[in-house]
């Protein structure tokens, strides 16, 4: 065995021999196999331990120097974090890809091959868990002090397949073989109280003095996944929390005095960090979502405060120096309470000192302006679960309301507007409005999508805390979503431009002079035919579908949603099959139609939406007399994993939810930066997408928010359309039929429903004309080769600002305050 591999030297360093003989050791000593009997997944496993000897040494000296330089950190408080495969990217980020490949290639083994054998890492419904995962490889990236915190959840997002065209829900078990990447830490396990009642006392000096005496108490088992920033200097890390039943169940309120009832209520404690809510946008209200949410803010809290105090003791004054705390939506809102309760109860500060140093260390971004996704508990159901937490909620607002008072006084009207109490049959807490006034900053995810935070959800909000609201525009990393995901393009682009763009991505900006350069776009659409053929193969093994690599690919993958209007696509995708019925000779460019969602268990009519489309893949793909021009693609179980090889694939990207509704998207900027040309409305970050690429190289078609809200106001009619336009109602006409679900007619009239008899509340009628025009226009400037070409390479060129580094630099700058902090190798 080469000596080397054992000891711990600069990754840069690391030649095959050393990388070969590493995980050799592994296959002999942590897994007890050897090379032949080893399969693919040994070697998966062998490979990540190989590479974690080198994280684990770069997270070492990451906390080290951090701990010695006793650093100003943020904390991401995230109830998701979408993290997806490591091994590629760890490679990637040391720089030791090629290394392992070749050493691998030595032993008889393909490393893209093993690679596949990572389950996804998926603790995360969609984008507001996908941008947290891209913000910690920024934030490692920058050399920035940081730290997730989230649930270690034992089942991540379930697991998709497809039935007879329906999606089937299957349970996610990603550590069901162990997950190599992760640390347990028993040493900083924590304890979390639950239920139970609280008792009023008095203190010195009249001092009055609360004291909760839980009903349970749950342990918080600290699970740490090593976050390597590319060149691997920083290692953060990012913290997850598994819940456990406590030691010494510590029956408080039962000892107090046979409080039975309190028995009852003891969530079982393994229960909390089960499984993943698989909602995206709407919240279920379920005690133990709150239960879930309260556990890891105070196991996190309580993790950050036992660091500070290791360095500064009992001296809470340089508290907000040191910590910044950023809430991922108001899922972690009840971190505020928990603080105030620390502060207060535990360390007897006074409550403008404590809430002093509160508002100094929280900071919010809001992801959505959808009024189902704004979280409200029942007032009832935190005082059962968080009795102290409830008073100290009450306090805030009672202190809140004199605020408010006093900028409107006597407007009554406006207090209740604001109040973080909604009076009504039920009192419900308003998880925003308390976000908003517990922190010091508040941001939407996109320029127009911030602009709509300030104008129409927190309006008086924003009057009354001039400055608080601000932007950050969301943005993604390209270590993963091009330079890992997209190796060919990514080799090209280093030859052309060199190799800092990974680090500076308006470096690519140096690709837009070759965009019209005959000899450029011939390679960089070979390169896209290449991810097509591998797409290609994808779709075969999964479906077993041949497609033409030469048709378009074109690509709507995100979580299924009314206001993403995947029925949009849907409608049109059936009425160019109209088209082709009615007329043979119709003139289209071939197209592939390719999808990827899942939809919330629960929410019906998305479930409906991937059943159609199935249903219409299955005719039309089996129609003879479409001659392959069309050809529909619904992909099972997307995840980040599957969007890293449909990406690069794709020509056309559909960003086509309702003006004002989709906060930012980032598949948007994915996609784009893969070189897709979007077909979008104004909405999210596409309005910056537009201004970045330019309107000759995005199709915009629809209705602005504007248009959208003046139609609304004057009273939108959905059956104005289905009349005026055959088009429109012929097809939705089709779906009553059961041409497409041959002896079972109505199985989609559901879709019809929402359109015709609810209102078509995302307005997919009124934009269908102008999107199917849009569709056209896209047709022709396929069919001109160089232009498109032209239009790809510009796509790629100036997604400079969508970087998340971008993001993140926004953040430290505005909001964070943040120095970096060198790692010496
Ligand atoms: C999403 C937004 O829908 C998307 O537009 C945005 O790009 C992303 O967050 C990241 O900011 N929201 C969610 O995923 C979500 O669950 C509910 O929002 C709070």
């Amino acid at each position: 065995m080469n000596a080397k591999a054992n000891n711990t030297q600069s990754p840069a360093k690391i030649d095959k021999s050393d990388f070969k003989a590493a995980v050799v050791k592994h296959l002999h000593c942590t897994l007890g196999t050897d090379e032949n009997k080893a399969n693919n997944h040994a070697w998966w496993k062998a490979t990540c331990a190989a590479m974690q000897e080198h994280v684990l040494e770069g997270l070492r000296k990451t906390q080290k120097t951090h701990y010695l330089n006793d650093t100003r950190a943020v904390h991401y408080f995230s109830a998701e974090f979408l993290m997806g495969r490591l091994l590629s990217n760890n490679l990637q980020n040391f720089g030791l890809f090629e290394v392992a490949s070749g050493a691998l290639k030595e032993l008889g083994v393909e490393l893209t091959d093993i690679m596949e054998q990572e389950p996804d890492m998926a603790l995360g419904n969609g984008g507001l868990g996908r941008l947290a995962a891209c913000f910690i490889d920024s934030l490692a990236t920058m050399e920035l002090p940081a730290i997730g915190y989230g649930i270690h959840y034992e089942h991540g997002l379930f697991r998709q397949e497809i039935k007879s065209g329906a999606q089937i829900e299957r349970p996610d078990s990603w550590r069901d073989y162990g997950n190599p990447w992760e640390i347990c830490r028993p040493e900083s396990i924590q304890e979390v109280s639950l239920f139970g009642y609280v008792e009023t006392k008095y203190g010195e000096n009249g001092r009055v003095l609360k004291e909760w005496h839980p009903g349970s108490i749950v342990k918080g088992v600290p699970w740490d996944i090593p976050v390597v920033g590319y060149e691997g200097k920083t290692v953060n890390v990012l913290r997850l929390w598994q819940s456990e039943a406590s030691d010494y169940f510590n029956w408080d309120v039962f000892n107090a005095g046979g409080y039975v009832d309190a028995q009852r209520e003891n969530v079982q404690a393994e229960t909390i960090s089960k499984v993943l809510y698989p909602n995206d946008e709407t919240e279920a209200g379920k005690e133990l979502r709150l239960i879930q949410q309260y556990f890891f803010c105070s196991c996190s809290l309580k993790d950050i405060i036992r660091r500070y105090k290791r360095a500064h003791g009992d001296d809470w004054s340089r508290f907000a120096d040191q910590v910044v705390i950023q809430l991922n939506d108001t899922h972690p809102a009840i971190a505020i309470p928990e603080l105030m309760r620390i502060l207060v109860d535990r360390a007897e500060l006074d409550w403008d000192q404590a809430w002093g140093i509160c508002t100094q260390v929280f900071a919010y971004t809001n992801h959505t302006l959808l009024p189902e996704a704004l979280e409200k508990w029942p007032a009832r159901m935190i005082e059962k679960i968080l009795p102290r937490h409830l008073e100290i909620i009450y306090e805030i607002n009672h202190r809140f309301m004199a605020e408010v008072d006093k900028k409107w006084p006597g407007d009554n009207a406006m207090k209740a507007k604001l109040s973080i109490i909604e009076e009504g049959h039920e009192k419900m807490v308003r998880m925003g409005h308390l976000s908003v006034i517990g922190s010091f900053a508040v941001n939407g995810v996109a320029e127009m999508h911030s602009r709509l935070v300030k104008s129409s959800l927190f309006p008086e909000f924003d009057e009354l805390y001039p400055g608080k609201l601000t932007n950050v525009t969301n943005g993604i990393t390209p270590r993963r979503w091009l330079k890992a995901c997209n190796p060919s393009l990514s080799k090209l682009i280093d030859k052309k431009i060199g190799v800092d763009w990974p680090k500076d991505l308006y470096k690519l900006e140096g690709l837009a002079k070759f965009a019209s350069n005959k000899t450029f776009q011939k390679q960089f659409m070979k390169v896209k035919l290449e991810n097509k053929e591998l797409l290609a193969e994808e779709i075969r093994q999964s479906l077993d579908l041949e497609v033409d690599v030469n048709a378009i690919f074109d690509v709507q993958i995100k979580r299924l949603h009314e206001y993403k209007r995947q029925h949009l696509n849907l409608l049109h995708i059936m009425a160019l099959y109209r088209r082709i019925l009615e007329n043979p000779d119709y003139d289209m460019h071939p197209r592939v139609f390719i999808f990827g969602a899942k939809a919330a268990p629960g929410y019906k009519l998305a479930k409906d939406i991937i059943y159609a489309i199935n249903k219409v893949a299955d005719k039309i793909n089996n129609d003879p007399r479409v001659n392959n021009k069309i050809k529909v693609v619904f992909l099972p179980n997307y995840r980040v994993s599957l969007a890293e090889k449909m990406i690069p694939a794709s020509d056309v990207s559909e960003q086509i939810s309702t003006a004002g509704k989709e906060a930012s998207g980032t598949g948007n900027m994915k996609l784009a930066l893969n070189g897709a040309v979007t077909i979008g409305t104004l909405d999210g970050a596409n309005v910056e997408i537009a201004e970045e690429v330019g309107d000759d190289n995005i199709f915009i078609f629809g209705l602005t928010v504007e248009e959208v809200n003046e139609l609304k106001a004057k009273g939108y009619n959905p059956l104005d359309y289905y009349y005026k336009d055959p088009e429109i109602k012929a097809v939705l006409d089709w779906l009553e039929t059961d041409y497409f679900t041959p002896g079972k007619p109505g199985a989609l009239v559901s879709i019809k429903q929402s359109l015709l008899d609810h209102g078509d509340p995302y307005m997919v009628l009124a934009d269908y004309r102008s999107y199917s025009d849009a569709q056209i226009a896209v047709d022709e400037a396929y069919r001109d080769k160089e232009r498109w070409a032209e239009m790809a390479i510009i796509n790629t060129a100036k997604m400079g600002k969508f970087t998340s580094d971008r993001s993140i630099k926004d953040y430290v700058d505005r909001i964070w305050k943040l120095s970096p902090c060198k790692i010496e190798n």
